[in-house]
């Protein structure tokens, strides 16, 4: 994407600024740094290669220049969206949906990555600032693998992944995707307390009734079947033991087979 993309793929949406960059570490710092600087919600940076892309706990995530679409939003931190596993749902919703209008049928794996084919296409990183005990601002982070030369080499990732170009067979435009996205992302927004926001999460949900390999913090892991999703985005699971419920940061699920 070059900055004209960017220009037109954003017209008419509802931005209080946004910016494009051909290469910059983070789009979330970008954002971080606004929010400092008090710049209003919903703000919007995008870029075409990153340097120091991040996913969760210090991993990193991949965007080479010219195949990928990494950006980030600034989001209001009003009320229940300020829980990071429903602020990752959001972005997952919106990924699928705008994925959805290209013809695909992706899934969400709980938390934060979008998968087509059972592999991974997008990742989901939401980041709040505090100051002090007040949540300043919500940063939410998106990658997606547009070209099949976003796909990082096998050995650095943790988790099989894919690009939309691979699965669909053609190429796409990543600037009307970013504003497909975005758009989705904005008119979900006020609705992330709402039972039809959670239906659509859950109605997307991969592996659901399924037995998945749960791996713990501790590094111990085990075997439960995905139930569904509780009011605040937890992950609910059934063992022999019980229903249980998971709140993000807690587990990360695999597909059982893959043993
Ligand atoms: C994520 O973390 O999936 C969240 C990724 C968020 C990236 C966006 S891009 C815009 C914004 N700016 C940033 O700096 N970040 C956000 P996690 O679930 O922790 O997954 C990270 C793991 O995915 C890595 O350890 C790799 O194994 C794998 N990975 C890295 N790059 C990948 C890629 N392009 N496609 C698929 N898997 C990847």
């Amino acid at each position: 994407m070059n900055q004209a993309e960017f220009d037109r793929a954003i017209s008419g949406l509802p931005l209080t600024k946004a910016a494009f960059f051909h290469t910059i570490g983070s789009t979330n710092d970008v954002v971080a740094q606004w929010a400092k600087e008090g710049v209003a919600a919903p703000a919007l940076v995008a870029a075409d290669e990153q340097t120091s892309g991040r996913g969760r706990a210090g991993r990193t995530w991949f965007t080479p220049a010219r195949s990928a679409l990494a950006f980030s939003l600034l989001l209001g931190s009003d009320g229940a969206s300020a829980l990071p596993a429903k602020t990752s749902g959001l972005g997952a919703v919106a990924v699928s949906e705008a994925l959805e209008s290209l013809g695909l049928q992706p899934q969400i794996k709980w938390p934060n990555d979008v998968l087509l084919e059972r592999k991974k296409v997008c990742g989901v990183l939401p980041e709040a600032n505090w100051v002090g005990d007040k949540l300043q601002a919500l940063i939410l982070g998106i990658g997606i693998n547009v070209a099949r030369s976003s796909i990082p080499a096998e050995a650095s990732f943790n988790f099989p992944a894919t690009s939309i170009e691979h699965e669909l067979g053609h190429a796409v435009d990543p600037a009307a995707l970013l504003g497909s996205v975005v758009e989705s992302l904005l008119s979900w927004k006020p609705r992330i307390d709402e039972p039809e926001f959670l239906a659509a999460w859950e109605d997307r949900l991969a592996f659901k009734g399924e037995l998945v390999r749960l791996e713990l913090p501790d590094g111990s892991a085990e075997e439960a079947t995905v139930v569904g999703l509780d009011a605040d985005g937890a992950l609910r699971l059934r063992n022999a033991k019980g229903v249980r419920s998971f709140q993000m940061g807690e587990i990360q699920i695999r597909p059982a087979q893959s043993n």
